[in-house]
């Protein structure tokens, strides 16, 4: 019995390890090893693992206006819209402060594309309302799409310099990292969620 609660304990410890205490988002080590045996797992069955990378647009405002305390909690909304819109095997994490990592099996960069406009729109769809006034909120994405493990660093650059281009296009887009050629595909408006803080 003493066993099975030590066994249980480490259990325990080891799923809080790998958590974001903030958001209970995987935290930055446990996404990129989720990414990583993703990357080998379709190296060895064939298809391809997307990957987004999502950053909060004019987060800094957001803290400057309401405070640290709301900021926190607009974080914890966007990471549970983010969370909601992915399919099951899909894996989100926080990747640094108010940046996300979202792995998606089995999605060439077309399909990783439909994923992360349904983010993109779910996000810009929440309606956050802080102290009686509502706080507009968007991320920017950035998008590529692999099949080895060998490229893992690669391809999370070429998602990152993605990300900088969305932002340079002007925010709450998502844009394609590399050589992904895609075609916009539009995408249906998502129901609109509502937080107040
Ligand atoms: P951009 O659209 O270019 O991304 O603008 P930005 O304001 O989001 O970017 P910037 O890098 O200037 O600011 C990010 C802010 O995110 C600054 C930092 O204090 C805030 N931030 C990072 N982590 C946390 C957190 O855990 N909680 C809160 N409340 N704020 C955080
Ligand atoms: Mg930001
Ligand atoms: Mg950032």
């Amino acid at each position: 019995m003493t066993q099975h609660r030590l066994v249980e304990a480490q259990k325990a410890l080891r799923r809080e390890a790998s958590r974001d205490g903030l958001t209970g988002l995987w935290n930055r080590k446990a996404i990129l090893d989720i990414f990583e045996r993703e990357l080998l797992r379709s190296q060895r069955g064939g298809g391809s693992v997307g990957v987004i990378m999502a950053d909060v647009d004019h987060f800094k405002a957001v803290n400057d206006s309401r405070g640290h305390v709301a900021g926190d909690l607009v974080l914890r909304i966007i990471a549970s819209e983010i969370a909601a819109v992915v399919r099951p095997y899909d894996s989100v994490g926080r990747y640094g402060g108010e940046e996300f990592l979202i792995v998606v099996p089995g999605c060439d960069a077309s399909e990783t594309w439909e994923l992360a406009e349904r983010i993109r729109n779910g996000v810009a769809n929440c309606s956050v309302v802080a102290e009686g006034s509502s706080v507009n909120v968007s991320l920017s994405l950035g998008i590529a799409a692999g099949n080895s493990a060998a490229d893992l660093e690669e391809l999370l650059h070429a998602a990152d310099t993605a990300l900088y281009q969305a932002k340079n296009a002007g925010r709450n887009r998502v844009e394609p990292g590399g050589e992904c050629a895609l075609n916009r595909r539009p995408v249906s408006s998502a129901a609109q969620s509502k937080f107040w803080l």
